[in-house]
Protein backbone atom coordinates (compact mmCIF):
# COMPACT_ATOMS: atom_id res chain seq x y z
CA UNK A 1 0.00 0.00 0.00
CA UNK A 2 1.49 3.19 -1.01
CA UNK A 3 0.01 7.06 -0.80
CA UNK A 4 0.50 9.63 -3.54
CA UNK A 5 -1.31 11.76 -0.98
CA UNK A 6 0.52 11.70 2.44
CA UNK A 7 3.53 14.13 3.00
CA UNK A 8 6.58 12.77 3.20
CA UNK A 9 10.32 13.35 3.88
CA UNK A 10 12.57 10.82 2.04
CA UNK A 11 15.88 10.15 4.29
CA UNK A 12 18.01 8.11 1.75
CA UNK A 13 21.65 9.82 1.23
CA UNK A 14 24.63 10.10 3.08
CA UNK A 15 24.00 9.36 7.15
CA UNK A 16 26.76 9.47 10.02
CA UNK A 17 28.03 5.86 11.30
CA UNK A 18 30.04 4.52 13.66
CA UNK A 19 31.08 0.80 15.01
CA UNK A 20 30.01 -0.63 18.67
CA UNK A 21 32.57 -3.22 19.03
CA UNK A 22 31.87 -3.38 22.81
CA UNK A 23 28.17 -2.71 22.67
CA UNK A 24 28.82 0.71 24.62
CA UNK A 25 26.87 3.06 22.59
CA UNK A 26 23.45 3.41 24.65
CA UNK A 27 25.42 3.37 28.44
CA UNK A 28 27.26 6.20 26.61
CA UNK A 29 24.66 8.36 25.22
CA UNK A 30 24.69 8.14 21.19
CA UNK A 31 21.44 7.76 21.05
CA UNK A 32 21.17 11.25 21.49
CA UNK A 33 23.45 12.19 19.01
CA UNK A 34 27.12 10.96 18.45
CA UNK A 35 30.69 11.83 16.78
CA UNK A 36 32.18 10.10 14.23
CA UNK A 37 33.67 10.98 11.07
CA UNK A 38 32.77 7.71 9.12
CA UNK A 39 30.18 8.07 6.71
CA UNK A 40 27.65 5.26 5.44
CA UNK A 41 25.08 5.39 2.16
CA UNK A 42 21.37 4.93 3.12
CA UNK A 43 20.01 2.56 1.78
CA UNK A 44 22.63 -0.12 1.32
CA UNK A 45 24.47 -2.84 3.69
CA UNK A 46 27.42 -1.31 5.38
CA UNK A 47 29.82 -4.10 4.78
CA UNK A 48 31.07 -3.28 1.28
CA UNK A 49 31.14 0.53 1.82
CA UNK A 50 34.53 0.12 3.55
CA UNK A 51 36.78 -2.95 3.55
CA UNK A 52 37.23 -2.22 7.17
CA UNK A 53 33.30 -3.08 7.88
CA UNK A 54 33.52 -5.81 5.38
CA UNK A 55 33.25 -8.88 7.73
CA UNK A 56 32.17 -6.82 10.73
CA UNK A 57 28.98 -8.57 12.90
CA UNK A 58 28.01 -6.56 15.35
CA UNK A 59 26.31 -3.31 16.64
CA UNK A 60 26.62 -0.24 14.80
CA UNK A 61 25.26 3.19 14.92
CA UNK A 62 23.62 5.54 12.54
CA UNK A 63 22.18 9.19 12.56
CA UNK A 64 20.98 11.90 10.14
CA UNK A 65 18.94 15.34 10.84
CA UNK A 66 16.11 16.91 8.64
CA UNK A 67 13.81 19.33 9.39
CA UNK A 68 10.13 18.91 9.69
CA UNK A 69 8.19 22.52 8.72
CA UNK A 70 5.56 24.04 11.01
CA UNK A 71 2.83 23.33 8.65
CA UNK A 72 2.63 19.42 9.54
CA UNK A 73 2.19 20.35 13.47
CA UNK A 74 -1.47 18.48 14.28
CA UNK A 75 -0.67 15.67 12.30
CA UNK A 76 0.46 12.22 13.11
CA UNK A 77 4.14 11.34 11.74
CA UNK A 78 5.05 8.02 11.02
CA UNK A 79 8.43 6.80 10.82
CA UNK A 80 8.73 4.24 8.06
CA UNK A 81 11.75 1.35 7.86
CA UNK A 82 11.72 -0.75 4.48
CA UNK A 83 14.18 -2.57 5.71
CA UNK A 84 17.13 -2.87 8.10
CA UNK A 85 19.04 -5.56 10.62
CA UNK A 86 19.49 -7.51 12.03
CA UNK A 87 17.88 -5.89 14.84
CA UNK A 88 16.73 -2.09 14.78
CA UNK A 89 16.02 0.24 18.13
CA UNK A 90 15.23 3.99 16.64
CA UNK A 91 15.58 7.07 18.84
CA UNK A 92 13.96 10.90 17.77
CA UNK A 93 15.27 13.22 19.59
CA UNK A 94 16.70 11.33 21.91
CA UNK A 95 13.42 9.86 22.74
CA UNK A 96 12.98 5.64 22.13
CA UNK A 97 10.77 4.81 19.28
CA UNK A 98 10.63 1.60 18.84
CA UNK A 99 12.41 -1.53 17.82
CA UNK A 100 12.00 -4.45 14.93
CA UNK A 101 14.22 -7.70 14.78
CA UNK A 102 14.25 -9.30 11.18
CA UNK A 103 15.95 -7.37 8.15
CA UNK A 104 13.53 -8.22 5.43
CA UNK A 105 10.51 -6.59 6.18
CA UNK A 106 8.98 -3.06 6.58
CA UNK A 107 8.47 -1.41 10.15
CA UNK A 108 6.35 1.72 11.01
CA UNK A 109 6.60 3.30 14.29
CA UNK A 110 4.76 6.23 15.76
CA UNK A 111 7.13 9.35 15.89
CA UNK A 112 4.55 11.66 16.29
CA UNK A 113 5.33 12.52 20.14
CA UNK A 114 8.57 13.35 19.26
CA UNK A 115 8.97 15.35 16.14
CA UNK A 116 9.56 18.61 16.62
CA UNK A 117 7.71 20.87 13.92
CA UNK A 118 9.46 23.90 12.62
CA UNK A 119 12.70 22.94 13.77
CA UNK A 120 15.80 20.19 13.17
CA UNK A 121 15.27 16.58 13.94
CA UNK A 122 17.97 14.09 15.35
CA UNK A 123 17.42 10.48 13.91
CA UNK A 124 19.50 7.83 15.34
CA UNK A 125 19.43 4.45 14.80
CA UNK A 126 21.52 1.26 16.54
CA UNK A 127 21.54 -1.79 14.29
CA UNK A 128 22.87 -5.08 15.94
CA UNK A 129 23.55 -7.76 13.48
CA UNK A 130 25.01 -10.50 15.08
CA UNK A 131 24.19 -13.65 13.93
CA UNK A 132 22.81 -15.54 16.51
CA UNK A 133 21.34 -19.26 16.79
CA UNK A 134 18.11 -17.52 18.18
CA UNK A 135 18.08 -15.23 14.87
CA UNK A 136 15.92 -16.30 11.93
CA UNK A 137 18.22 -17.37 9.85
CA UNK A 138 19.76 -18.71 12.54
CA UNK A 139 24.14 -19.42 12.96
CA UNK A 140 26.67 -19.52 15.74
CA UNK A 141 28.90 -16.38 13.75
CA UNK A 142 29.19 -14.54 10.60
CA UNK A 143 31.00 -17.67 8.80
CA UNK A 144 29.62 -20.29 10.76
CA UNK A 145 25.85 -19.72 9.92
CA UNK A 146 22.88 -22.04 8.66
CA UNK A 147 22.73 -20.31 5.99
CA UNK A 148 24.40 -19.99 2.30
CA UNK A 149 24.50 -15.84 2.18
CA UNK A 150 26.62 -13.19 3.84
CA UNK A 151 24.96 -11.52 6.90
CA UNK A 152 24.75 -8.26 5.40
CA UNK A 153 24.24 -5.28 8.09
CA UNK A 154 22.79 -1.91 8.38
CA UNK A 155 19.93 0.25 6.59
CA UNK A 156 19.43 -1.82 3.39
CA UNK A 157 16.10 -0.38 2.18
CA UNK A 158 14.48 3.50 2.50
CA UNK A 159 13.43 5.19 5.03
CA UNK A 160 10.88 7.91 5.25
CA UNK A 161 8.39 9.91 7.76
CA UNK A 162 4.84 9.99 6.81
CA UNK A 163 2.14 12.26 8.12
CA UNK A 164 -0.83 11.52 8.25
CA UNK A 165 -4.47 12.77 9.85
CA UNK A 166 -5.26 11.45 13.06
CA UNK A 167 -8.20 9.30 10.91
CA UNK A 168 -6.31 7.53 7.92
CA UNK A 169 -6.35 3.80 6.21
CA UNK A 170 -4.81 1.68 8.10
CA UNK A 171 -4.39 -1.33 5.74
CA UNK A 172 -5.77 -2.49 2.55
CA UNK A 173 -6.37 -5.81 1.16
CA UNK A 174 -7.92 -7.10 -1.68
CA UNK A 175 -8.47 -9.85 -3.22
CA UNK A 176 -9.22 -10.74 -7.03
CA UNK A 177 -9.69 -13.04 -9.86
CA UNK A 178 -9.08 -13.61 -13.46
CA UNK A 179 -13.03 -12.84 -13.97
CA UNK A 180 -12.83 -9.74 -12.65
CA UNK A 181 -14.00 -10.21 -8.98
CA UNK A 182 -12.63 -7.66 -6.91
CA UNK A 183 -12.65 -8.08 -2.77
CA UNK A 184 -11.40 -4.94 -0.97
CA UNK A 185 -11.20 -4.29 2.42
CA UNK A 186 -9.67 -1.25 4.42
CA UNK A 187 -8.63 -0.55 7.87
CA UNK A 188 -9.49 2.77 8.96
CA UNK A 189 -8.16 4.34 12.23
CA UNK A 190 -10.88 6.99 13.97
CA UNK A 191 -12.92 6.22 11.34
CA UNK A 192 -16.03 6.67 13.02
CA UNK A 193 -18.88 8.92 11.10
CA UNK A 194 -16.67 8.87 7.88
CA UNK A 195 -16.94 7.44 4.40
CA UNK A 196 -14.63 5.49 2.11
CA UNK A 197 -14.91 6.13 -1.47
CA UNK A 198 -12.86 2.86 -3.32
CA UNK A 199 -11.68 3.65 -7.33
CA UNK A 200 -10.76 1.66 -9.65
CA UNK A 201 -8.40 2.57 -12.36
CA UNK A 202 -6.97 1.28 -16.17
CA UNK A 203 -3.52 2.01 -16.66
CA UNK A 204 -4.55 5.43 -18.42
CA UNK A 205 -6.54 6.31 -15.50
CA UNK A 206 -9.85 5.36 -16.54
CA UNK A 207 -12.25 5.01 -14.10
CA UNK A 208 -14.11 1.64 -14.19
CA UNK A 209 -15.52 1.54 -10.40
CA UNK A 210 -16.58 3.95 -8.07
CA UNK A 211 -18.11 3.36 -4.57
CA UNK A 212 -18.70 5.79 -1.78
CA UNK A 213 -19.54 3.37 1.87
CA UNK A 214 -19.26 3.71 5.20
CA UNK A 215 -16.36 3.48 7.89
CA UNK A 216 -18.03 2.32 10.51
CA UNK A 217 -16.51 -0.24 13.45
CA UNK A 218 -13.27 0.96 11.37
CA UNK A 219 -13.51 -1.11 8.40
CA UNK A 220 -14.43 -0.06 4.95
CA UNK A 221 -15.76 -2.85 1.82
CA UNK A 222 -15.96 -3.49 -0.98
CA UNK A 223 -17.13 -6.84 -2.96
CA UNK A 224 -17.62 -6.92 -6.91
CA UNK A 225 -17.10 -7.97 -9.96
CA UNK A 226 -15.73 -5.15 -12.65
CA UNK A 227 -16.58 -5.93 -16.29
CA UNK A 228 -14.38 -6.02 -19.14
CA UNK A 229 -10.69 -6.11 -16.91
CA UNK A 230 -8.25 -7.97 -18.50
CA UNK A 231 -6.13 -10.53 -16.83
CA UNK A 232 -2.60 -10.31 -15.03
CA UNK A 233 -0.56 -13.02 -16.52
CA UNK A 234 3.34 -13.17 -17.18
CA UNK A 235 2.59 -12.98 -21.13
CA UNK A 236 0.01 -9.86 -20.43
CA UNK A 237 0.76 -8.19 -16.73
CA UNK A 238 -2.23 -5.80 -17.03
CA UNK A 239 -2.37 -3.60 -13.68
CA UNK A 240 -5.28 -1.56 -12.59
CA UNK A 241 -4.60 0.92 -9.77
CA UNK A 242 -7.32 0.13 -6.56
CA UNK A 243 -7.38 3.85 -4.49
CA UNK A 244 -9.13 4.24 -1.71
CA UNK A 245 -10.25 8.00 -0.82
CA UNK A 246 -10.93 8.52 3.07
CA UNK A 247 -13.79 11.48 2.82
CA UNK A 248 -14.71 13.72 6.30
CA UNK A 249 -16.73 16.42 6.52
CA UNK A 250 -14.51 18.84 5.27
CA UNK A 251 -13.41 16.74 2.67
CA UNK A 252 -10.36 14.43 1.84
CA UNK A 253 -8.68 12.79 4.35
CA UNK A 254 -6.13 10.29 3.11
CA UNK A 255 -5.57 8.47 0.32
CA UNK A 256 -3.69 5.33 -0.51
CA UNK A 257 -3.73 3.02 -3.41
CA UNK A 258 -2.50 -0.15 -4.17
CA UNK A 259 -1.92 -1.64 -7.68
CA UNK A 260 -4.19 -4.89 -8.92
CA UNK A 261 -4.21 -7.95 -10.99
CA UNK A 262 -7.05 -10.07 -11.93
CA UNK A 263 -5.98 -13.47 -11.42
CA UNK A 264 -6.56 -16.79 -10.06
CA UNK A 265 -3.97 -19.47 -9.06
CA UNK A 266 -4.42 -22.28 -7.98
CA UNK A 267 -3.21 -26.30 -7.03
CA UNK A 268 -5.39 -29.06 -8.35
CA UNK A 269 -4.98 -32.84 -9.28
CA UNK A 270 -0.80 -32.71 -9.41
CA UNK A 271 -1.04 -29.54 -11.52
CA UNK A 272 -0.90 -25.99 -10.91
CA UNK A 273 -3.34 -22.84 -12.54
CA UNK A 274 -2.63 -19.76 -13.36
CA UNK A 275 -6.26 -18.09 -14.79
CA UNK A 276 -7.88 -21.96 -14.98
CA UNK A 277 -4.78 -22.98 -17.20
CA UNK A 278 -2.10 -24.95 -16.38
CA UNK A 279 1.10 -23.12 -16.19
CA UNK A 280 4.93 -24.34 -16.07
CA UNK A 281 7.38 -22.41 -13.62
CA UNK A 282 10.32 -21.53 -15.24
CA UNK A 283 12.78 -19.31 -13.63
CA UNK A 284 15.67 -19.06 -10.96
CA UNK A 285 16.27 -18.51 -6.96
CA UNK A 286 17.20 -15.51 -6.67
CA UNK A 287 19.25 -13.64 -4.14
CA UNK A 288 19.50 -9.56 -2.96
CA UNK A 289 23.00 -9.08 -3.14
CA UNK A 290 24.86 -6.49 -5.31
CA UNK A 291 28.91 -5.26 -5.56
CA UNK A 292 29.13 -2.74 -3.03
CA UNK A 293 25.23 -1.71 -2.14
CA UNK A 294 24.99 -5.41 -0.68
CA UNK A 295 21.70 -6.31 0.40
CA UNK A 296 20.36 -3.33 -1.68
CA UNK A 297 19.97 -3.87 -5.09
CA UNK A 298 19.86 -0.47 -6.77
CA UNK A 299 16.81 0.10 -9.21
CA UNK A 300 18.68 0.54 -12.11
CA UNK A 301 20.10 -3.35 -11.45
CA UNK A 302 17.00 -5.01 -10.64
CA UNK A 303 15.84 -3.74 -13.91
CA UNK A 304 18.84 -5.14 -16.08
CA UNK A 305 17.69 -8.47 -13.68
CA UNK A 306 14.53 -8.73 -14.92
CA UNK A 307 15.26 -8.05 -18.50
CA UNK A 308 17.42 -10.62 -18.50
CA UNK A 309 15.30 -12.68 -16.93
CA UNK A 310 12.54 -12.29 -19.68
CA UNK A 311 15.10 -12.39 -22.43
CA UNK A 312 15.73 -16.18 -21.16
CA UNK A 313 11.84 -16.83 -21.55
CA UNK A 314 11.75 -16.95 -17.64
CA UNK A 315 8.12 -16.41 -16.37
CA UNK A 316 8.53 -16.82 -12.14
CA UNK A 317 11.34 -17.04 -9.34
CA UNK A 318 11.64 -17.64 -5.27
CA UNK A 319 12.15 -15.08 -2.89
CA UNK A 320 15.09 -17.66 -1.42
CA UNK A 321 15.63 -16.82 1.08
CA UNK A 322 13.96 -14.09 2.47
CA UNK A 323 11.07 -11.76 1.62
CA UNK A 324 12.74 -8.88 -0.72
CA UNK A 325 12.24 -5.21 -1.08
CA UNK A 326 8.90 -3.51 -2.64
CA UNK A 327 10.50 -2.23 -5.76
CA UNK A 328 11.88 -5.59 -6.59
CA UNK A 329 8.07 -7.28 -6.05
CA UNK A 330 6.71 -4.01 -7.45
CA UNK A 331 8.66 -4.84 -11.14
CA UNK A 332 7.58 -8.47 -10.69
CA UNK A 333 3.80 -7.28 -10.58
CA UNK A 334 4.81 -5.09 -13.32
CA UNK A 335 6.77 -7.27 -15.97
CA UNK A 336 4.94 -10.37 -15.21
CA UNK A 337 6.58 -12.56 -12.83
CA UNK A 338 5.01 -16.02 -10.76
CA UNK A 339 6.83 -15.39 -7.19
CA UNK A 340 7.26 -17.51 -4.41
CA UNK A 341 7.63 -15.60 -1.28
CA UNK A 342 9.81 -17.08 0.76
CA UNK A 343 10.30 -16.89 4.72
CA UNK A 344 13.52 -16.30 6.64
CA UNK A 345 13.75 -19.56 8.01
CA UNK A 346 16.58 -20.64 5.96
CA UNK A 347 18.06 -24.04 7.45
CA UNK A 348 20.41 -25.57 5.13
CA UNK A 349 23.71 -26.26 7.15
CA UNK A 350 21.29 -26.19 10.74
CA UNK A 351 21.83 -29.42 12.01
CA UNK A 352 25.96 -29.29 11.21
CA UNK A 353 25.68 -26.16 13.65
CA UNK A 354 25.46 -28.90 17.01
CA UNK A 355 27.80 -31.12 18.41
CA UNK A 356 25.13 -32.17 20.11
CA UNK A 357 21.94 -33.24 17.70
CA UNK A 358 19.81 -33.78 20.28
CA UNK A 359 20.16 -29.81 20.99
CA UNK A 360 19.48 -29.37 17.57
CA UNK A 361 15.94 -31.19 17.89
CA UNK A 362 15.38 -29.27 20.73
CA UNK A 363 15.19 -25.93 18.58
CA UNK A 364 12.23 -26.39 16.79
CA UNK A 365 10.35 -27.33 20.33
CA UNK A 366 11.30 -23.91 21.37
CA UNK A 367 8.10 -21.55 21.57
CA UNK A 368 10.44 -18.21 21.21
CA UNK A 369 11.27 -19.40 17.69
CA UNK A 370 8.02 -20.63 16.25
CA UNK A 371 6.53 -16.90 17.37
CA UNK A 372 9.47 -15.73 15.48
CA UNK A 373 8.93 -17.54 12.71
CA UNK A 374 5.16 -16.54 12.71
CA UNK A 375 5.83 -12.91 13.23
CA UNK A 376 8.26 -13.07 9.80
CA UNK A 377 5.22 -14.70 7.62
CA UNK A 378 2.79 -12.34 9.50
CA UNK A 379 5.02 -9.92 8.54
CA UNK A 380 5.50 -10.39 4.48
CA UNK A 381 2.20 -11.63 4.11
CA UNK A 382 0.75 -8.20 5.02
CA UNK A 383 3.00 -6.41 3.10
CA UNK A 384 3.01 -8.50 0.03
CA UNK A 385 -0.60 -9.64 0.01
CA UNK A 386 -2.04 -8.01 -2.62
CA UNK A 387 0.89 -8.32 -5.40
CA UNK A 388 -0.66 -10.52 -8.18
CA UNK A 389 2.90 -12.21 -8.61
CA UNK A 390 2.67 -14.06 -5.23
CA UNK A 391 1.49 -17.14 -6.06
CA UNK A 392 2.64 -19.10 -3.12
CA UNK A 393 4.14 -18.83 0.36
CA UNK A 394 7.21 -20.90 0.82
CA UNK A 395 7.50 -21.03 4.95
CA UNK A 396 11.14 -22.23 5.30
CA UNK A 397 14.61 -23.36 2.91
CA UNK A 398 15.91 -26.85 3.88
CA UNK A 399 14.68 -27.36 7.25
CA UNK A 400 16.09 -30.72 8.47
CA UNK A 401 12.36 -32.32 8.29
CA UNK A 402 13.37 -35.68 8.18
CA UNK A 403 12.92 -35.01 11.66
CA UNK A 404 9.95 -35.23 13.49
CA UNK A 405 10.60 -32.32 15.40
CA UNK A 406 11.28 -29.79 12.32
CA UNK A 407 8.43 -31.53 10.68
CA UNK A 408 6.03 -30.61 13.59
CA UNK A 409 7.52 -26.70 13.32
CA UNK A 410 6.75 -26.57 9.61
CA UNK A 411 3.40 -28.07 9.75
CA UNK A 412 2.58 -25.47 12.46
CA UNK A 413 4.11 -22.39 9.80
CA UNK A 414 2.04 -23.84 6.75
CA UNK A 415 -0.78 -23.93 8.63
CA UNK A 416 -0.38 -20.26 10.10
CA UNK A 417 0.11 -19.04 6.77
CA UNK A 418 -3.00 -20.18 5.71
CA UNK A 419 -5.10 -19.10 8.91
CA UNK A 420 -3.35 -15.68 7.67
CA UNK A 421 -3.84 -16.01 4.03
CA UNK A 422 -6.02 -18.98 2.85
CA UNK A 423 -6.31 -17.99 -1.53
CA UNK A 424 -2.80 -19.18 -1.78
CA UNK A 425 -1.06 -22.42 -1.93
CA UNK A 426 2.03 -23.31 0.64
CA UNK A 427 5.51 -25.04 0.15
CA UNK A 428 8.86 -25.29 1.77
CA UNK A 429 11.89 -26.17 -0.06
CA UNK A 430 13.09 -29.76 0.88
CA UNK A 431 16.67 -30.98 1.20
CA UNK A 432 15.40 -34.55 2.64
CA UNK A 433 13.45 -35.51 -0.61
CA UNK A 434 11.91 -39.10 0.02
CA UNK A 435 13.08 -39.19 3.68
CA UNK A 436 10.84 -36.02 4.64
CA UNK A 437 8.19 -36.19 6.77
CA UNK A 438 6.79 -32.59 6.16
CA UNK A 439 5.90 -33.36 2.42
CA UNK A 440 1.95 -33.82 2.83
CA UNK A 441 1.68 -30.57 5.21
CA UNK A 442 1.97 -28.84 1.88
CA UNK A 443 0.32 -27.59 -1.31
CA UNK A 444 3.14 -28.09 -3.65
CA UNK A 445 6.24 -30.16 -3.42
CA UNK A 446 9.51 -28.41 -3.75
CA UNK A 447 13.00 -30.04 -3.78
CA UNK A 448 16.31 -29.07 -4.35
CA UNK A 449 18.51 -31.53 -5.75
CA UNK A 450 22.36 -31.62 -5.85
CA UNK A 451 23.13 -35.03 -7.59
CA UNK A 452 26.43 -34.16 -9.71
CA UNK A 453 27.81 -31.44 -7.58
CA UNK A 454 27.81 -32.44 -3.72
CA UNK A 455 27.55 -35.79 -4.58
CA UNK A 456 28.60 -38.19 -7.72
CA UNK A 457 31.42 -35.42 -8.07
CA UNK A 458 31.98 -34.96 -12.01
CA UNK A 459 29.46 -37.08 -13.29
CA UNK A 460 26.61 -35.28 -14.10
CA UNK A 461 25.54 -38.51 -16.03
CA UNK A 462 25.40 -40.57 -12.49
CA UNK A 463 23.74 -37.26 -10.95
CA UNK A 464 20.53 -36.98 -13.04
CA UNK A 465 19.87 -40.94 -12.74
CA UNK A 466 20.15 -40.35 -8.96
CA UNK A 467 17.74 -37.11 -9.17
CA UNK A 468 15.41 -38.57 -11.28
CA UNK A 469 14.93 -41.44 -9.03
CA UNK A 470 14.77 -39.97 -5.82
CA UNK A 471 12.30 -37.67 -7.76
CA UNK A 472 10.30 -40.66 -8.45
CA UNK A 473 10.13 -42.09 -5.06
CA UNK A 474 8.65 -38.95 -3.95
CA UNK A 475 6.37 -38.81 -6.82
CA UNK A 476 5.18 -42.12 -5.86
CA UNK A 477 4.75 -41.32 -2.21
CA UNK A 478 2.54 -37.91 -2.87
CA UNK A 479 0.92 -38.80 -6.33
CA UNK A 480 -1.13 -36.06 -5.88
CA UNK A 481 1.20 -33.20 -5.35
CA UNK A 482 2.88 -31.33 -8.07
CA UNK A 483 6.55 -31.36 -7.50
CA UNK A 484 8.79 -28.64 -8.48
CA UNK A 485 12.39 -28.45 -8.70
CA UNK A 486 13.09 -25.17 -6.50
CA UNK A 487 16.77 -25.69 -6.92
CA UNK A 488 19.85 -27.64 -9.06
CA UNK A 489 22.76 -26.14 -10.15
CA UNK A 490 26.84 -26.44 -10.09
CA UNK A 491 29.48 -23.72 -9.77
CA UNK A 492 31.25 -22.16 -12.71
CA UNK A 493 33.78 -19.88 -11.94
CA UNK A 494 33.50 -17.47 -15.05
CA UNK A 495 36.25 -17.68 -17.32
CA UNK A 496 37.15 -21.12 -16.47
CA UNK A 497 36.68 -23.69 -19.35
CA UNK A 498 37.70 -27.29 -19.58
CA UNK A 499 37.21 -30.30 -22.34
CA UNK A 500 35.83 -32.51 -21.05
CA UNK A 501 33.77 -30.63 -18.83
CA UNK A 502 34.90 -30.52 -15.22
CA UNK A 503 33.82 -29.47 -12.20
CA UNK A 504 33.80 -25.48 -11.67
CA UNK A 505 33.99 -25.07 -15.41
CA UNK A 506 31.21 -23.43 -17.38
CA UNK A 507 30.98 -26.46 -19.40
CA UNK A 508 30.25 -28.38 -16.49
CA UNK A 509 27.40 -26.20 -15.01
CA UNK A 510 26.13 -25.98 -18.08
CA UNK A 511 26.03 -29.30 -19.19
CA UNK A 512 24.39 -29.89 -16.01
CA UNK A 513 21.93 -27.87 -15.86
CA UNK A 514 20.44 -29.07 -19.47
CA UNK A 515 20.92 -32.65 -18.23
CA UNK A 516 18.68 -32.02 -15.58
CA UNK A 517 15.62 -29.84 -17.38
CA UNK A 518 15.84 -32.30 -19.71
CA UNK A 519 15.95 -35.09 -17.25
CA UNK A 520 12.65 -33.51 -16.33
CA UNK A 521 10.78 -32.68 -19.31
CA UNK A 522 7.78 -34.62 -20.16
CA UNK A 523 7.17 -35.81 -16.79
CA UNK A 524 3.49 -34.22 -15.94
CA UNK A 525 3.76 -33.86 -12.33
CA UNK A 526 7.05 -31.68 -12.45
CA UNK A 527 5.07 -28.39 -12.90
CA UNK A 528 8.28 -26.23 -13.02
CA UNK A 529 12.27 -25.42 -12.98
CA UNK A 530 14.05 -23.11 -10.54
CA UNK A 531 17.66 -22.86 -11.62
CA UNK A 532 19.91 -22.46 -8.53
CA UNK A 533 20.45 -19.06 -8.95
CA UNK A 534 20.22 -16.42 -10.93
CA UNK A 535 23.86 -14.61 -10.52
CA UNK A 536 26.94 -14.78 -8.44
CA UNK A 537 26.41 -14.36 -4.85
CA UNK A 538 28.29 -13.80 -1.51
CA UNK A 539 28.81 -16.08 0.97
CA UNK A 540 30.45 -16.99 4.61
CA UNK A 541 33.99 -17.76 4.16
CA UNK A 542 34.91 -21.35 3.94
CA UNK A 543 36.90 -23.98 1.84
CA UNK A 544 33.76 -24.56 -0.73
CA UNK A 545 33.39 -21.03 -1.93
CA UNK A 546 35.66 -18.56 -3.87
CA UNK A 547 33.93 -15.81 -2.35
CA UNK A 548 31.36 -15.93 -3.92
CA UNK A 549 28.91 -18.54 -4.34
CA UNK A 550 29.63 -19.33 -8.31
CA UNK A 551 26.51 -20.97 -9.02
CA UNK A 552 24.95 -17.86 -10.77
CA UNK A 553 23.87 -18.07 -14.45
CA UNK A 554 25.09 -14.78 -14.36
CA UNK A 555 28.51 -13.47 -12.60
CA UNK A 556 27.51 -10.93 -10.07
CA UNK A 557 27.82 -7.96 -12.04
CA UNK A 558 25.47 -10.05 -14.36
CA UNK A 559 27.10 -10.76 -17.20
CA UNK A 560 26.09 -14.38 -18.90
CA UNK A 561 28.22 -17.12 -18.48
CA UNK A 562 27.91 -19.88 -20.84
CA UNK A 563 25.01 -21.52 -19.25
CA UNK A 564 22.48 -18.20 -19.63
CA UNK A 565 22.59 -18.65 -23.38
CA UNK A 566 21.81 -22.41 -22.76
CA UNK A 567 18.84 -22.06 -19.90
CA UNK A 568 17.20 -19.82 -22.88
CA UNK A 569 17.24 -21.95 -25.33
CA UNK A 570 15.89 -25.36 -23.02
CA UNK A 571 13.44 -22.57 -21.23
CA UNK A 572 11.94 -22.38 -24.82
CA UNK A 573 11.56 -26.15 -25.18
CA UNK A 574 9.54 -26.32 -21.84
CA UNK A 575 6.18 -25.39 -21.94
CA UNK A 576 4.42 -21.97 -20.69
C1 LIG B 1 21.09 -25.16 -1.13
C2 LIG B 1 20.63 -23.92 -0.38
C3 LIG B 1 21.17 -22.63 -0.98
C4 LIG B 1 22.64 -22.78 -1.29
C5 LIG B 1 22.81 -23.92 -2.28
C6 LIG B 1 24.27 -24.14 -2.65
O1 LIG B 1 19.23 -23.86 -0.33
O2 LIG B 1 20.94 -21.56 -0.11
O3 LIG B 1 23.22 -21.61 -1.75
O4 LIG B 1 22.36 -25.10 -1.68
O5 LIG B 1 24.93 -24.88 -1.94
O6 LIG B 1 21.23 -26.20 -0.27
O7 LIG B 1 24.72 -23.57 -3.63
Amino acid sequence: MRSPFRPKIELSGFWRFKLDPRGEGEREGWHRGFESCDVVYVPSSWNEQNPLWDGYDGVAWYSTSFYVRKELEGKLAWLVFKGAGYHARVWLNGELLGEHEGSFTQFKLDATRAVRFGDFNLLVVRIDNRVALDRLPPGLSFNRTAFDFLQYGGIHRPVYLEFTERSYVDSLVVETDHEGALKAEARVANGAGLRARFRLLDGRGAELLSEEVGCDGGVARVDRRVSGVKPWSPEEPNLYTLRVELLGERGLLDMVEERVGFRSFKVEKGRVYLNEKPVYLKGFGRHEDFPVTGKHVPGAALVRDFYLMKKLGANSFRTSHYPYSDEHLDLADEMGFLVILESTVCLSGFTGLFSDQAKAREWFKDPRILEKAKAVLREMIEQHRNRPSVVMYSVANEPPTDWEEAAEFVRQLAEYVRSLDPTRPVTFASHRHSRDRALGFVDVISLNVYFGWYSEWGSIEEGVRRMLEELKRVHEMHPDKPVLLAEFGADAVAGVHWDPPVMWSEEYQAELLKSYIEGVRGLEWVVGVHVWNFADFRTPQSPGRAVLNRKGVFTRDRQPKLAAHLVRDLFSRLPS
